[in-house]
């Protein structure tokens, strides 16, 4: 076999970002996170015994943290004891453990990642469960996987988080250190928008994986399926050349990183492993999977079967030998699994066995790497039939193992592995026919034909191994620069043009945080010139209204807009007024306004520096931007509660808590209050509304808007939305003012 032909290439590693394949260059220790610890603990009765935890995710990275260092956070799989540790003195990289109570495994493990989001992305929604309380844990259990992280963090080196089990981890982690760099990396599919949209926390999810810095995926099919589901769900401005996200005021790269395995590792052992018992005069056609309805065993077995009916040349002439890993036996649907293959495992064997031979060899459980090796590297043809797999790391091993007379891979389409491994015999697991005649190809292929395949798999896996995925990824990781081009005339006119075509605009603008950016002192939140301008021309047009909606009283944001001919909506929404419009006023607005004296009293005498209180019209704003960072979260609570006590609704906003008169009424009233008495009951006939806001009390307005107008959310994106779309600073708000100024009449 032609073992050093790196004539071979690659082209598909020129994905999204990472496309390079040199060598490592100096490395620097590495913050792994997921869900499971390369070793899994059991207690016997000489202590705790640690035992190699079985699975693509550990195959993958146990080598690289080993050759590299660095520290491993994760779940050992199970409680340990008092004064119990997992690590020993001579372990490469350090361990972390994060502790799960049985209820937290039950619901974070079993349930919402392997009963929710293990079917779901592997296209299987009919098997996924949706649980609000599976969701709750495995909220807080990502939460408490990034506080671990963070108390282990180094400065300088990267955190990288696997997997579906973390999804929400890269988010918790952003809000503890929001400087460090983060990486993820999904080792699942990524299903396409219509199944993902099903999921009751799709936002939810997004969210948490876009706080990463660097996303990768193993093939593109992932990629450009988050990308759309980035896109329609959250609204967010996608580049798919580049694999940008404009997400919020931050830009995420999206990479696909095709995960390789340690090639020399599998090829020396495959050199070294002595010949296997089991192996004997048949030919052997060898499954070896962790038992889950996602590999396709059944669907295996029965095209072996099929094959015994339409080839019966193959008759006592070759065996299935099938190891089958044990494998989340917790979860109901994995022990009715392991029933249905045994029952058709006893079948066909029934059916077809003779007196020296029976078809199927079924081994339900692990072997050591040793044996495996030997299976591998004598196996005649490597089944590997998965209905869905994110990569299979079994179909690259069975290659790099082929050491002697060449073997033939018959591989599933629907594996992540057959985007790059094309000189396999690629089937589709579910037609069994097909699945049945590509085996009696493999079986009956020439010894020129099987190695020409196998020397172009070969230099393929060899030049794309674990070595080159981890230096594509860490070098895409290491790039600051990634930045998404600002938002232009195309993008509005995509969003937009056919939405306002031939329609009058209400156009809303909150003021702070939207017109202007956020300044010390609100008094200092001037509106630029240019943002003046942009507002002037869109108010100039006789078929725009512009209504600037603020937390500020009526008469404050009216002075500070300065523009003349505007609708201003004060005091979230309880004061309005505008040309043409009969002025209101919250009827309850008065009878809040004699409470406020104690309240603002109350709050004064908190006031620490940089602390203060800024009154409204029947409410209030305690602003505590300038105090010690370290006593924000005090002073707030503090405030909160004060405000309570005196009967009013506290509302967080940008680093102050706001008294609002619990009235009911909120900025989405008043938006609709405006529609209704400027434009008559059926303004929603006549008139497109775009809404455009920074913070949490413009979330009112984005709800009662919500599949009536077109919504806008500026600034961080981190938080929850009912926003359509998301523009990252003032700057292109002013940019999408302009556009709205000339757009078409
Ligand atoms: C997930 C994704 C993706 C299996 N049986 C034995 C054994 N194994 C090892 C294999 C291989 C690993 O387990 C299985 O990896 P796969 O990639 O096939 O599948 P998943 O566990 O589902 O992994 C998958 C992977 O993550 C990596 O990103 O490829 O798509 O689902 O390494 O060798 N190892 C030993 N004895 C066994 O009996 N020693």
């Amino acid at each position: 076999m032609a073992r050093r032909d790196r004539r071979a290439s690659l082209a598909y590693h020129a994905g999204f970002v990472g496309s390079s394949s040199k060598r490592r260059g100096k490395s620097r220790p590495l913050l792994v996170i997921s869900n499971r610890l390369p070793v899994t603990l059991q207690r016997g009765s000489s202590g705790l015994e640690r035992r190699r935890s079985t699975g693509g995710l550990v195959s993958a990275l146990e080598p690289v943290l080993a050759k590299q260092g660095g520290t491993w956070v994760g779940w050992p799989g199970m409680k340990l004891r008092e004064g119990e540790t997992l690590s020993k003195p001579d372990d490469p990289y350090q361990m972390r453990t994060v502790e799960l109570t049985d209820n937290e495994v039950n619901r974070y493990y079993h349930g919402f990642s392997n009963r929710t989001l293990w079917p779901l992305f592997h296209c299987m929604a009919e098997r996924a469960r949706f649980d609000r309380r599976d969701w709750e844990t495995y909220e807080e259990v990502n939460a408490r996987f990034a506080q671990a992280a963070a108390e282990a963090s180094q400065t300088n080196g990267l955190t990288w988080v696997h997997d579906y089990h973390l999804t929400r981890t890269p988010l918790h982690l952003r809000r503890l250190r929001p400087e460090t760099r983060i990486g993820y990396f999904l080792h699942i599919p990524f299903p396409p928008y219509d199944l993902f949209r099903l999921l009751p926390w799709d936002r939810d999810i997004l969210r948490g994986l876009l706080a990463a810095d660097l996303i990768g995926f193993h093939v593109h099919t992932y990629a450009r399926n988050f990308l759309d589901c980035v896109e329609l769900l959250l609204g967010a401005r996608v580049d798919r050349a580049s694999g940008l996200v404009e997400h919020g005021d931050r830009t995420v790269q999206v990479g696909v990183f095709p995960l390789g395995i340690d090639f020399a590792l599998y090829d020396s052992q495959a050199r070294r492993a002595p010949p296997e018992p089991h192996m004997r005069s048949e030919k052997i056609v060898l499954g070896v999977d962790r038992l889950d309805y996602t590999k396709g065993i059944p669907e295996r077995i029965r095209a072996f079967e099929r094959l015994l009916e339409l080839h019966p040349e193959h008759r006592e002439k070759v065996i299935l030998l099938q190891i089958a890993v044990p494998s989340r036996f917790q979860v109901a649907e994995y022990q009715e699994l392991k029933r249905e293959i045994d029952e058709i495992v006893g079948r066909v064997n029934g059916r077809f066995a003779t007196a020296t031979w029976s078809p199927i060899q079924y081994l339900y459980r692990s072997v050591s790497p040793e044996r495996l090796a030997a299976f591998y590297r004598d196996a005649d043809v490597a089944l590997v039939t998965p209905l869905r797999d994110g990569m299979n790391l079994v179909a690259k091993e069975y290659v790099a193992s082929q050491v002697d007379d060449p073997g033939v891979l018959v591989l599933s389409r629907m594996a992540g592995a057959a985007f790059t491994m094309r000189e396999a015999l690629l089937v589709n697991p579910l037609n069994l026919d097909g699945t049945a005649e590509a085996l009696h190809t493999a079986l009956t292929m020439e010894e020129p034909a099987r190695r020409d395949r196998m020397v172009a798999l070969r230099a393929r896996e060899r030049r794309y191994d674990i070595d080159a995925w981890l230096q594509g990824f860490l070098e895409a990781a290491r790039d600051k620069h990634a930045k998404l081009e600002p938002a232009t005339d195309s993008d509005f006119q995509a969003w937009l043009g056919r939405f306002l075509a031939g329609h009058h605009l209400a156009l809303f603008l909150d003021y702070d945080g939207t017109l202007t950016p956020l300044r010390r002192h609100p008094n200092e939140a001037n509106l630029s010139s240019g943002m003046r301008k942009a507002i002037t021309a869109c108010a100039r047009r006789s078929d725009t209204g512009v209504a600037i909606v603020s937390g500020r009283a009526l008469t404050d944001v009216t002075k500070i807009t300065g523009l003349k001919d505007l609708i201003y909506v004060g005091n979230h929404g309880l004061e309005i007024e505008g040309p043409e419009l009969e002025p209101f006023q919250h009827p309850d607005l008065e009878h809040y306004q004699y409470r406020l004296p104690d309240l603002t009293h109350a709050l004064e005498s908190m006031c620490v520096p940089g602390a203060w209180v800024e009154g409204k019209r029947g409410s209030l704003t305690f602003h505590y931007r300038e105090a010690d960072r370290t006593q924000h979260e005090s002073l707030a609570r503090e405030a909160r509660a004060h405000i309570q006590d005196a009967g009013f609704q506290a509302r967080d906003a940008h680093c102050a808590v706001e008294a609002r008169p619990p009235v009911g009424w909120d900025k989405g009233h008043a938006v609709l209050h405006v529609l209704r008495t400027a434009y008559g009951p059926s303004w929603s006939e006549t008139v497109r509304t775009i809404y455009v806001g920074d913070d949490e009390t413009d979330e009112d307005a984005f709800r009662v808007l919500s599949g009536l107008g077109i919504t806008f959310r500026v600034g961080s994106a981190d938080a929850p939305t009912r926003a359509s779309h998301q523009l990252p600073n003032v700057a292109r708000v002013q940019a999408l003012l302009e556009w709205i100024a000339k757009r078409e009449e």
